[in-house]
């Protein structure tokens, strides 16, 4: 098999794209499939001040690394789930890439400010422990951006990820769901800031090619809470569709993302849009009722602490704004 573009052997096929290339065109390929993404979408423009969520995984890392290397200059976030022998193996991975970029990354210890890893804090809400997870890293990835001076959060969800998440909200027709997973959703002044998602139409397979491709060293392992995810079996259902018909999971989402964009203001409007014209009491986040989930969890656990990020790296923003070059 040869590199469609150079000629020489190529180390990867792309069945869904008709092709197949060596590393250094797949990274060319890579590099130029997001960066088109980003500005066809418009998910980061002059001026914005963009902040990557990293986990130490394939998807984010590659993420953070190749938006530097656009010339996108932006810091990272993590979330320190306190997982035993996973969160602290994910953080030296984050590192590693903070040191290369010469970025900056914030630390937020879910243990140090709740007093409970991620399971036992799961427990103590009565949720499982992806529903806790979920609402804490979506509260506090906010959060970093309205405190901190960042006002676009960029998330590695990948064409996997989305493609899964969508046939999960097809399958049981999750009607205040389906019409939330756009990539990007926009700001909501003062309350919500911007949040993007430029790997939307690259798949988990490609993204662990160019980490490995650009050496970054990434985690391997799952969290070991997603085993019993859904999202796993759809996953798995979709690389069957994916083998026998080639570039099914892209056309699902390209669908998905053409559809959402004939709604447009026509769109129905769902629970959750109406939700969101609520806020918290104390910190201003979307909210049912008086208190965000958050918040009431800080309540409940007799914690009425500021949020505290420890910081890694050494990068000032207000000398810098993302530029495309
Ligand atoms: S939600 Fe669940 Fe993930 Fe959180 S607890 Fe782990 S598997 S990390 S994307
Ligand atoms: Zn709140």
């Amino acid at each position: 098999m040869k590199c469609r573009v150079c000629g020489q052997p190529a180390s990867i096929n792309l069945r869904s794209y008709k092709t197949a290339l060596c590393d250094s065109d797949f990274l060319s390929f890579f590099e130029k499939r997001v960066r088109t993404t980003i500005e066809k979408y418009r998910l980061i423009t002059e001026g914005d001040i963009p902040i990557v969520a990293v986990s130490g995984g394939k998807d984010s890392l590659s993420l953070w690394y190749l938006m530097n290397k656009l010339g996108i200059e932006c810091d990272g976030v993590y979330i320190d789930l306190g997982i035993e022998g996973y969160s602290d193996t994910s953080l030296d991975k984050i590192k590693k890439v903070a040191d290369a970029l010469k970025r900056k990354v914030y630390v937020f210890r879910i243990r140090s400010v709740l007093d409970k890893g991620i399971d036992g804090l799961a427990r103590a809400m009565k949720r499982v422990p992806c529903s806790a997870c979920g609402m804490i890293k979506r509260y506090i990835m906010n959060r970093i951006c309205m405190d901190k001076g960042y006002n676009v959060l960029v998330t590695g969800h990948n064409l996997d990820d989305e493609a899964s998440a969508l046939f999960g909200n097809v399958l049981y027709w999750k009607k205040e769901y389906l019409w939330k997973k756009d990539i990007v959703l926009e700001a909501k002044e003062g309350h919500l800031s911007k949040k993007v998602k430029p790997l939307f139409l690259c798949s988990e397979r490609e993204s662990a090619a160019y980490a490995i491709m650009s050496d970054i060293d990434y985690v391997y392992e799952e969290c070991p809470f997603s085993m019993n995810a859904k999202s796993i079996i759809y996953k798995g259902m979709l690389n069957t569709l994916e083998e026998s018909s080639p570039g099914t999971k892209l056309m699902f989402v390209k669908g998905y993302l053409r559809a959402l964009k004939d709604m447009g203001s026509a769109g129905e409007t769902t629970r959750e849009e109406a939700r969101e014209t609520k806020y918290c009491v104390n910190c201003g986040y979307p909210t049912y009722g008086e208190k965000c989930s958050f918040c009431w969890a800080l309540e409940k656990f007799g914690l009425h602490c500021s949020l505290k990020f420890d910081e890694y790296g050494s990068y000032s923003i207000d000398s810098e704004r993302a530029v495309m070059t």
